[in-house]
């Protein structure tokens, strides 16, 4: 049986209150994602946060006699709470409690399937509940139906500290190899031009990806329904070879440690040559949740790229100011359904136009005997000219300024190997 929830939040103001209830409604489809059942949202306007409690003491019994009504199993707010305020409000309402950081971390382990975000998942785990173990004893985290508490890190909450460190020490090594295996996996694609979907979670990245390489990976209604990235290559119709990847969604106050743990997944973002920013035209909160996407690119180190902002899910807007008023605020933009496909050939021949903006011509020369490396030049981009002059091949390419670039750095690398092999 779900547990049975109950969502608190705060507001500064009575205007703040609307985009606190909007929040909520966030956190529902959260806690329904997490498989709990959402018995009743609570908004509180309230202009002083209490330390102790963040709410108000009227307020703590209130939800002490909702918990009783309700039949409540687990009571979930929007706002950050300190180990303190956790304790707090559990003792005073006589439930367990969590915030929308820990929800959000549950789901990751709901989702997490292959050894990469498993690993991802138990580090920003172990390390959130390292900073905020609460005091309250192992009959009070059954409780709730384990939302909160489950995942490949949990053993008991109660682990001792020093063993979650040792723990934390092992996963951080694990993710290192797994660092380094993308890292040399890209190194492989350098000479493929990277174009990656960004979004908000349940924007339909998945499903255009699907459709624009004809992958098929999983779509859901559910929130962050894909982890690990998906690279496939992307046929725009010309000579140039271009890979497409989708990976895991952006979401409003994702837990730091998130993203930080998510490092290696999150690299795919910043090592790319150009974003595709997915936002929903459906969601009335579009707006905000563009601002949340650019704010976490930055905060990735992947704000300065050259990237196309995409309106998905047109089949669904049946209100043409809708259209008109995104046409307006974002004039480059393209909008598509990923679904019916409507605007997806507009889309490519876009990204297209882009893309090609960043063409450069390149002279590279390579030892004739180095057939690796010619063969990596000859395949990153289209050949100019190519000829032989004192043992060496002097190639010409037309490609991709950052792809060139790459290419350029790999061959320096191995000629340098080389020579010190040499010498
Ligand atoms: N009507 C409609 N629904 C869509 C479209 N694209 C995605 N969806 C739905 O939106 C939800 C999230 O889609 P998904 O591609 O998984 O989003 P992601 O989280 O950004 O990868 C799913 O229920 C999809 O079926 C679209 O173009 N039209
Ligand atoms: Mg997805």
């Amino acid at each position: 049986m779900s547990p049975r929830v109950l969502l608190v939040g705060v507001a500064d103001s009575n205007r703040a209150r609307w985009e606190k209830v909007d929040s909520l409604d966030e956190l529902g489809s959260l806690t329904q994602t997490a498989g709990g059942d959402v018995v009743e949202k609570l908004v509180q306007v309230r202009q002083k946060l209490d330390p102790a409690t963040l709410v108000g003491k009227g307020m703590v019994g209130r939800l002490k006699k909702i918990r009783r009504e309700y039949r409540v199993d687990l009571l979930i707010f929007d706002e950050e709470l300190s180990p303190t305020q956790l304790r707090n409000l559990e003792e005073g309402i006589g439930i367990r409690v969590i915030d929308r950081a820990a929800l959000i971390l549950d789901i990751f382990a709901l989702h997490a399937h292959t050894a990469e975000a498993k690993i991802q998942v138990e580090l920003a785990q172990l390390e959130y509940r390292q900073s905020r173990l609460t005091g309250l004893g192992v009959e009070m985290s059954r409780l709730g139906g384990g939302i909160g508490t489950r995942g490949p890190g949990e053993t008991q909450l109660e682990v001792d500290r020093r063993r979650i460190q040792q723990r934390i020490v092992a996963l951080r090594r694990a993710l290192r190899r797994i660092d380094r295996e993308r890292t040399t996996q890209r190194r492989r694609r350098a000479n493929l031009f990277r174009v990656v979907l960004v979004g908000y979670t349940n924007a339909g990245k998945s499903t255009l990806f699907n459709r624009l390489t004809k992958a098929g990976i999983k779509v859901s209604d559910q929130l962050f329904a894909t982890l690990d990235p998906n690279t496939k290559a992307l046929d725009l119709g010309r000579y140039v070879r271009i890979v497409l990847t989708d990976t895991v969604g952006f979401i409003r106050s994702l837990p730091h440690q998130l993203i930080a743990s998510f490092r290696a997944t999150l690299s795919e973002v910043r090592e790319a040559d150009f974003l595709l920013h997915v936002a929903d035209s459906t969601d009335v909160q579009v707006d905000r949740r563009i601002d949340v996407v650019n704010d976490t690119l930055q905060e990735v180190g992947a704000n300065s790229k050259p990237t196309l902002m995409v309106f998905s899910k047109i089949d669904r807007v049946f209100d043409d100011a809708v259209l008109s008023r995104l046409r307006r605020g974002y004039s480059k933009a393209v909008f598509v359904s990923g679904r019916t496909g409507t605007g997806v050939e507009k889309l490519k021949s876009t990204m297209q136009d882009l893309i090609e903006l960043q063409m450069v011509t390149r002279v590279f020369t390579v030892p004739e005997s180095k057939w690796d490396l010619i063969s990596l030049v000859c395949r990153s981009g289209q050949v100019v000219t190519d000829e032989v002059r004192d043992g060496k091949r002097r190639i010409v390419v037309r490609g991709f300024q950052p792809v060139l670039g790459r290419v350029r750095k790999e061959i320096n690398q191995a000629l340098r190997r080389k020579s010190q092999l040499i010498s």
